[in-house]
């Protein structure tokens, strides 16, 4: 939630005035003692609060992709119940979905997380280590499970998370046919792949991890744990020597990072992530872990801490002697998500608050530079491209405005285009709304979405641009019957083929649609009653080998 200048903010409250049949609210009326509020709603609306807005703005309100929405900070800017159900309804152009005019939240529900936000936030629970250890579910013990693939196409699978049903379904990505759906619990948000590609894991908003393994005949879950109460990252091992070995999940609350083993989530140990500023220095509870990703090259994950702004290096080389050596790298606030260069040896990663882009180099362990970049960029993992002028390119799209930024990432060979923005592609229309780019490297093209642009029109398309030339080549529309917005985009092993998820409500089935990547023709739309909120797709070579 964002605040806006002064006319941006009376029209939406006369918007609202009008939306929910109020006359006469006046900015200034801003109330001085909290709305009333009943115990039961407070249970209800932290409910709300957490699976709708904990991820932007934080469990304790005070602000992160979104702005603090603590009780004083909104009565410093003069926000009453009125204007915060507006921003609740409208949502912004810098990036604030429009719960109300999508249909996620109703009126009532509106109104209550109005009057809520007034209040103090309720505090957060905390998971001990014995609670952990209790979720802990083996479905197959190792030694039971098959000694071999059962399926010859399993490299090829795509992982669909459908969000909204808690559920992933395995789909074949050769004969496009639905392998399996596994129930893995609450809001997935990624999927990652073991280093040998076979376990598939799933990090729900629940904080549940959760291993299927792919070899199975109808893959299926063999593992889960619930390491925390809010999550949005895992990744595992992936050095030489430590193939599968284990898992790491990033935890929004309580803030911390988990390690697991590999083959069958057994909890092995917990850091707290709970910093100081980088810049400030100032102590802050609630410094989450946003990305992780492992490196090829090192016994090594890197951990993003959202809030302190601080990218750790974790050596994973002495856990099973008890010992973590970390490196705790000074960089902006608020990361987010990122990708590895082509090399993979540097990891660029968003600071969405600071409009930045952050190169952390995982071979000297220190920060490489800091760069310039347009408004929230949100570059999921990003698109790598070998150009012929440049060099080879990382690029990020942004939630706040409608422009792609291409970063120079060879600092030896093409100096003059290294950690800068090399190139800039403008997107069509108004805003940004961007979330995800895609590329391979056997496409010619770059692909990138719109899903929270609030134009109908642009929600519904795909950009594919070419990636050598930066021109756009063609706007690929969700055909008419089939509800929701373009989302996520993601290739097949061998790069002939792309995919896209139709995101729509949980109640009625959407699609994923296959384009050619050749010739950019639909050819074929999965569909099936089990096709509900698809987001992130992940197919099995391309995650296990970080190929964006
Ligand atoms: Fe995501 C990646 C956090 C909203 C779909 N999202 C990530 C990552 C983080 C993150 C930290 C990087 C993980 C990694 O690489 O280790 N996402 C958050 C939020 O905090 C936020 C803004 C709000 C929230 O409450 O969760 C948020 N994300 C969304 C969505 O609304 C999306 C579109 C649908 C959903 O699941 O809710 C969404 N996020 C995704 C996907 C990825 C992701 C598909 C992985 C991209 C990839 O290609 O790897």
């Amino acid at each position: 939630m964002e605040a806006s200048g002064s006319l941006k903010f009376l029209q939406k409250t006369i918007l609202t005035s009008i939306f929910f049949g109020i006359v006469g609210i006046s900015v200034n009326q801003a109330n001085s003692s909290p709305p009333p509020i009943t115990k039961e709603e407070i249970k209800k609306a932290s409910r709300i609060y957490f699976d709708r807005c904990a991820g932007c703005h934080g469990m304790l309100r005070k602000g992160a992709t979104g702005p603090a929405l603590t009780p004083e900070n909104l009565k410093k800017k003069h926000l009453n119940t009125e204007a915060i159900k507006s921003f609740i309804y409208y949502g912004t152009a810098g990036g604030m979905p429009d719960w109300g005019k999508q249909g996620v939240l109703t009126k009532e529900e509106i109104n209550l997380l109005a009057r809520f936000l007034q209040h103090p936030p309720p505090p957060p629970p905390l998971l001990t280590w014995e609670q952990i250890k209790k979720s802990w579910k083996v479905y197959i013990p190792v030694e039971k499970r098959v000694k071999a693939p059962q399926n010859k196409n399993w490299r090829n699978f795509f992982g669909v998370i459908l969000r909204d049903v808690g559920k992933v379904a395995i789909v074949d990505g050769t004969t496009k046919k639905l392998i399996s759906i596994v129930n893995t619990g609450f809001a997935v948000h990624i999927l990652r792949t073991s280093a040998s590609g076979r376990y598939m894991y799933s990090i729900g908003r629940d904080g549940k991890a959760t291993v299927i393994d792919l070899w199975m005949k109808k893959p299926d879950k063999v593992a889960e744990v619930k390491v925390c109460y809010d999550a949005r990252s895992i990744d595992t091992s992936k050095y030489k020597g430590y193939e599968d070995k284990y898992a790491v999940v990033g935890c929004y609350w309580p803030p911390a990072f988990v390690v697991l083993k590999g083959d069958d989530l057994k909890p092995i140990t917990r850091h707290v992530t709970s910093d100081y500023y980088y810049d400030t220095k100032d102590f802050v509870r609630e410094a989450r872990v946003a990305s992780i990703v492992s490196s090829h090259y090192d016994p090594l994950w890197v951990l993003n801490i959202k809030e302190a702004g601080q990218v750790w290096l974790v050596d994973y080389s002495k856990i099973d002697k008890g010992s973590i050596k970390i490196d705790m790298i000074d960089a902006e606030r608020y990361l987010h998500d990122g990708g590895w260069d082509l090399s993979k040896r540097y990891f660029l990663v968003a600071a969405n608050m600071r409009n930045k882009i952050v190169v952390i180099d995982t071979k000297e362990k220190k920060l490489a530079a800091i760069v310039d970049v347009g408004t929230k960029p949100h570059p999921g993992r990003g698109a790598n491209i070998d150009h012929p002028k440049y060099g080879p390119l990382w690029c990020t799209g942004h939630i706040g405005e409608n422009r792609i930024a291409c970063i120079g990432t060879d600092p030896e060979k093409h100096k003059k285009y290294a950690w800068k923005v090399a190139k800039w592609i403008k997107m069509p229309g108004v805003g940004g709304g961007n979330l995800f780019i895609k590329t391979h490297p056997k496409s010619k093209w770059l692909l990138a979405d719109r899903p929270l642009n609030p134009d109908k029109d642009l929600q519904r398309s795909i950009f594919v641009y070419d990636k050598y030339t930066f021109k756009l080549v063609k706007t690929l529309k969700i055909p008419k019957n089939i509800p929701g917005r373009a989302v996520h985009e993601e290739y097949s092993s061998d790069g002939s083929e792309f995919w896209i998820s139709v995101w729509g409500k949980k109640d009625q089935p959407t699609a994923i649609l296959v384009y050619d990547d050749k010739t950019l023709k639909l050819k074929k739309v999965i569909k099936g009653d089990w096709v509900r909120t698809p987001t992130g797709k992940f197919n099995v070579t391309n995650t296990m080998e970080d190929i964006y």
